[in-house]
């Protein structure tokens, strides 16, 4: 490690993803760092506004905040930038004890071109629109555009390094999201004369050697040949992630953050895939073209999926598809609504390095129905107990999610129990049970315990030694028994927490009622330390 000596502290090593076994971490000064986090609205990105998103953050326990910079307001007249905004943030964030994720919001936020400066916006002859079919101009700015790449890779590369200068050696803001759900509403890609040329020349070989054509077709030849009806989707992913990947590249050159794309994503139970029949924004880093961004944009570390389905099947798919050895898994946003909370001990337990619900800002407006619909205390709340109850040991857990020791689940709509195995154990997760006795002893839905009209249990679990866990969770009973079949007993269920210095204090022991029928989780998150045996 190399120190460098500024203002007379020593610098903290700059964030970093690293990956070994298949799996992912962020280093953050040195260790691993999961994001406990949460996204600001939208148009919270100005000094006065910071406020109602500190005051979020905080009832919600995060320990990041992802918000947007935008390309508008920090060069508003071209060549000018202004960085006051970012200063402020960065002191602020500081001061609240919270790290940053910015996210570039430039050429392309939720496709459009709404952040973009004035100057930008409203010049299709330099910085040129896709063209449809009929070569009309439409909505969102071509990838193919090299003025407007320049002039954002500037405003960028501008950027990463101001962050350079003000954060050389706190590190306050950890990573970097390059633009924001990327590609194309209801066209399938650019029809202007230079994407036409490019699209009926050969795919380049870096394309062919990540991306298999799902239909048996030539193996090397134009965009058509190769990939048949998947080509125009195929090509604009191409043309957009090597857009992003320039920009991304160019930051990184001056200050070398981590740096990721968002997905709204396309339908995870589509099987087989199709291709891209207006259902999804084309060119985007949706699943089926990961590979395509790997390919086009080496220096974007990871795609991640903004989660916006509560369906459980849905969402349990999506993870599968963007957690990979090639991929880290991190939710970058999700739903802030009641439905969702669950998926929270599903997302960290799979080992995710950012799990971060969209909205998490008093300011007064509501995303509903996507997400909650107020925008107060009630909204926090739920993230504030879950939060809380990983905060203290957030270091021991992010250790233990990188080296495969989490596991997790949410309650699925149906309301099933759900298995784990673990590594010498099977853990049984069910709901809607009470503390006391079996199920059937309750005869009326109206004895079902408070709060699980609809599925919110969910439980994430570490194993730390053999035969011990870490459990957290809510609204769920865990039971778990030797993979060998062996007769099991808890040995020790211990609540309580890690303090500062990462030791174990125990607050009490539970046996009798408390273990007679598994443990027995509330809407009211603790940190059980369990060890079992076997007789
Ligand atoms: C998200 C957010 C913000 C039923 C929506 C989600 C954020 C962007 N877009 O509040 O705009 O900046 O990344 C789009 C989800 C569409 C899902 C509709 C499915």
């Amino acid at each position: 490690l190399t120190f460098v000596v500024a203002a007379g502290a020593a610098a903290a090593p700059i964030p970093e993803l690293v990956t070994k076994d298949g799996r992912h971490a962020l280093m953050v000064d040195g260790a691993p760092f999961v994001m406990f986090g949460g996204q600001a609205q939208n148009s919270s990105n100005y000094p006065l506004a910071l406020d109602k998103v500190w005051a979020a953050i905080k009832d919600a326990n995060a320990n990041t905040l992802e918000i947007p910079v935008a390309w508008e307001q920090i060069e508003p007249t071209e060549g000018k930038f202004d960085f006051s905004y970012v200063d402020t943030l960065v002191a602020q964030a500081r001061k609240n004890k919270v790290r940053l994720v910015l996210l570039w919001f430039g050429t392309w936020k939720n496709t459009g071109p709404s952040y973009t400066p004035e100057w930008v916006k409203f010049n299709n002859a330099r910085f040129p629109r896709m063209l449809d079919q009929e070569g009309k101009p439409i909505y969102c700015l071509s990838p193919q555009g090299e003025e407007t790449l320049k002039a954002d890779k500037k405003a960028f590369v501008a950027l990463m390094a101001h962050i350079k200068k003000i954060d050389d050696v706190q590190r306050t803001v950890i990573m970097m999201q390059v633009q924001n759900e990327v590609g194309t509403y209801g066209y399938a890609r650019d029809y202007g004369p230079k994407a036409e040329a490019q699209f009926n020349a050969p795919v380049p070989a870096e394309v062919l050697k990540h991306k298999k054509s799902p239909v048996a077709l030539a193996a090397t030849g134009t965009w058509k040949q190769v990939y048949g009806d998947y080509a125009d989707e195929y090509f604009h992913a191409y043309s957009v992630a090597k857009y992003i990947g320039e920009i991304a590249k160019a930051g990184r050159d001056v200050y070398n953050l981590p740096m990721y794309v968002n997905n709204s994503i396309r339908d995870s139970l589509e099987e087989p895939v199709k291709p891209w029949n207006k259902n999804f924004a084309s060119g985007g880093p949706t699943f089926d073209v990961i590979d395509i961004y790997k390919a086009a944009a080496p220096a974007i570390d990871f795609a991640a999926p903004d989660i916006y389905s509560p369906d459980s099947r849905k969402f349990v798919a999506t993870l599968d598809k963007f957690q990979r050895p090639d991929n880290a898994l991190a939710v970058p946003e999700m739903s802030n609504g009641a439905d969702y909370v669950r998926y929270a001990y599903l997302v960290l337990g799979r080992g995710a390095i950012n799990f971060s619900p969209f909205g998490i800002d008093y300011a007064d407006y509501s995303n509903f129905p996507l997400g909650h619909k107020a925008t107060d205390k009630t909204m926090t709340a739920p993230y504030g107990k879950i939060f809380g109850a990983f905060r203290p040991m957030e270091r021991q857990w992010s250790k233990w999610a990188f080296e495969g020791r989490t596991y997790g689940v949410a309650e699925g709509d149906d309301r099933q129990p759900q298995k784990l195995a673990l590594k010498g154990w099977n853990a049984t997760i069910s709901f809607r049970e009470w503390q006391f006795g079996e199920a059937q002893y309750f005869k009326d839905v109206k004895d079902l315990p408070a709060n699980t009209e609809k599925p919110n249990g969910g439980v994430a679990m570490a194993q730390i030694a053999d035969n011990e866990f870490i459990i957290v969770g809510q609204h769920a009973r865990v039971k778990i028994d030797s993979a060998d079949g062996k007769p099991t007993m808890w040995a020790r269920v211990e609540e309580g927490r890690y303090d500062a210095a990462g030791k174990w204090i125990m607050e009490r022991n539970w046996n009798g009622d408390q273990t007679d029928y598994g443990l027995n989780l509330t809407g009211n998150p603790v940190v059980l330390k369990v060890k079992v045996g076997t007789y």
